[in-house]
C-alpha cells in the first residue's frame, strides 16, 4: 500500500497548476532539450492521474519545483555518494527541490549519457518516482508500484500502478 510523509503534507488545493524549472544542468552531459522532454513525460504520468497540471518555466524564481544535477556535497546536508547508492532525492511538499546525482550513468530512451561503463540508471524511471515524493507520496509496499523503495538497475519503470494512482488520487 502507498504512504504519505508524516503529517501528510501536500500542495494546497488552490494550487492545481505547478510550475517547474530545470535549473542546474552543467554537471550532466545530457542536452537541455532531451531533459525537457524526459521531465515533461515524467510529470505527465502524474497529471494524467489527477487534476494537477505541470508547466515548465525558464526561471527558478517563477517555479514551484526546481530540478538540478549535482555532485557530492551540494549544500542541503544530503551529499550525493558517487555512482549508485543514492541516485536522486526530492523533498516533501511544498519544498519543491528535486536533485539528481550527476555521478550516475543516466540513460534516456535506452541511450547512455556517459562512456564510463557505469551501471545504467533510467532517468525517466527515477524522475517519475521522485515526482511522487515532490507531490507528497512516501514509499509503497507494492513491489510493482512506482513508489516501491527499490528498483533493479537498468530497469525502466515509468507506468503508474493502481497503487500509485490510488495514493495520489486520495491526496489530490
Ligand atoms: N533516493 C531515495 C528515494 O527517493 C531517497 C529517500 C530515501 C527518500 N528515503 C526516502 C525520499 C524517503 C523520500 C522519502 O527513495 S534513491 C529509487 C528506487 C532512489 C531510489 O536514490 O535511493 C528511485 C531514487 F525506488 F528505485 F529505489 C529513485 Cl526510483
Ligand atoms: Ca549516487
Ligand atoms: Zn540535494
Ligand atoms: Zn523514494
Amino acid at each position: 500500500l502507498y504512504s504519505y510523509f508524516p503529517g501528510g503534507p501536500m500542495w494546497p488545493p488552490f494550487r492545481r497548476s505547478l510550475r517547474y524549472a530545470i535549473t542546474s544542468t552543467s554537471a550532466t552531459s545530457i542536452d537541455r532539450a532531451t531533459l525537457s522532454a524526459v521531465f515533461a513525460r515524467a510529470f505527465s504520468r502524474w497529471a494524467d492521474a489527477t487534476r494537477l497540471q505541470f508547466t515548465e518555466v525558464a526561471s527558478a524564481s517563477d517555479a514551484d519545483i526546481t530540478i538540478g544535477f549535482y555532485s557530492g556535497d551540494h549544500g542541503d546536508g544530503e551529499a550525493f555518494d558517487g555512482p549508485l547508492g543514492t541516485l536522486a532525492h526530492a523533498f516533501s511538499p511544498t519544498d519543491g527541490r528535486f536533485h539528481l546525482d550527476a555521478a550516475e550513468t543516466w540513460v534516456v530512451n535506452g541511450a547512455s549519457s556517459s562512456r564510463s561503463g557505469g551501471v545504467a540508471v533510467d532517468l525517466e524511471s527515477v524522475a517519475v518516482h521522485e515526482i511522487g515524493h515532490l507531490l507528497g507520496l512516501g514509499h509503497s509496499s507494492v513491489p510493482d508500484s512506482i513508489m516501491y523503495p527499490t528498483i533493479r538497475t537498468g530497469t525502466r519503470k515509468v507506468d503508474l500502478e493502481s497503487d500509485d494512482v490510488l495514493g495520489i488520487q486520495s491526496l489530490y
